[in-house]
């Protein structure tokens, strides 16, 4: 039994040594509203191809873990409603139970590295939510960052977050933080979370070279390049504060917890500024699927 099925155009791609770039499937189901989630996920891929890499959107369908999907699997996805939202704790049940689940950061860093990928873009990573002195809500995406050899490039943590404490958590297990092109770290819907990087890099074959430098000094875990939202799609830190706080009111109002937090927030978020997040969203996704195809092609010069 194979653990994983790669579509053909995957396949064909990793057999070749071509650069591949993975994608997640809860930004489609939990992230964003149908239809655009559909448009936006085409979008991407079309964008991974465009700068010379094949896209591999991760997915469990009746219990396969799908590594690149077709077009029609991409689509059903999109459209079915209470798809699971699956992590590094429960992939494996979803998966020896025939069920189907999206993938988040976590999970899909963790087919990646199965499958050999080691480039993945997304939108933003989990993180230490506000409040998690009392609710200890950190996302499992930290700790898999700091265990699971792939390059993830985001648009910063979530402003929904508390940043100052997803980057301590970050540094303690150990992820380099590489903020691309700028001296600050970006907060997804902005460019400026307010805090100055831990690292910085102005190049794809920069991040490559760290990549792969990491792996021969026998260091487990990956990167996280967070690479600012272009500036015409920003949307500004003090618009979004009032709305982010009015979400985690109505959040904790409403009794929300666990893996329900991060998609009640994105949700009520694209409510409050009637839409305007989600294009933002639209736009910084497209630009790490653009510089995650840069870093793939980059890695695979060095590898060769
Ligand atoms: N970014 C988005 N929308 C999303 C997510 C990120 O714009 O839905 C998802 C990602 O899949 C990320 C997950 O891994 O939210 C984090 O969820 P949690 O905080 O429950 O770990
Ligand atoms: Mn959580």
């Amino acid at each position: 039994m194979t653990l994983y099925t790669p579509s053909p155009a995957v396949a064909e791609a990793l057999a070749a040594g071509r650069p591949v770039v993975a994608l997640e499937s809860t930004i489609i189901t939990h992230g964003m509203p149908w239809p655009q989630n559909l448009e936006v996920a085409r979008k991407v891929e079309d964008t991974v191809r465009s700068n010379g890499a094949e896209p591999a959107t991760i997915a469990v369908i009746d219990g396969t873990l799908h590594v690149g999907l077709t077009d029609a699997q991409l689509e059903a996805l999109a459209q079915t409603r209470g798809v699971a939202k699956l992590s590094r704790a429960d992939m494996a049940v979803c998966m020896s139970q025939g069920r189907t689940g999206a993938t988040t950061v976590a999970a899909t860093m963790i087919a990646a590295e199965l499958a050999g990928i080691a480039v993945f873009a997304t939108g933003g990573i989990g993180g230490v939510h506000q409040g998690a002195e009392n609710s200890f809500d950190i996302s499992a995406d930290l700790q898999e960052l700091s265990q699971t050899a792939v390059t993830v490039i985001a648009a910063g943590a979530k402003a929904i977050l508390d940043i100052p404490k997803t980057m301590e958590v970050l540094e303690t297990l150990g992820v380099p933080v590489i903020a691309y092109g700028q001296d600050k770290i970006p907060a997804f819907w902005s460019r400026d979370a307010g805090l100055p990087a831990p690292l910085r890099m102005d190049t794809a074959a920069e991040i490559a070279g760290a990549h792969i430098m990491r792996g021969k000094l026998g260091l487990p875990g990956g990167q996280l390049v967070t690479n600012p939202i272009p500036v015409e799609a920003e949307i500004a830190r003090e618009t979004l504060a009032p709305i982010i706080a009015r979400a985690a009111q109505d959040a904790a109002d409403h009794g929300i917890a666990g893996k329900n937090v991060t998609p009640y927030l994105l949700q009520r978020i694209f409510e409050l500024t009637e839409g305007r997040s989600l294009e933002a969203n639209i736009a910084l996704v497209l630009n790490n699927a653009r510089l995650a195809a840069e870093i793939a092609q980059e890695m695979c010069k060095i590898t060769k």
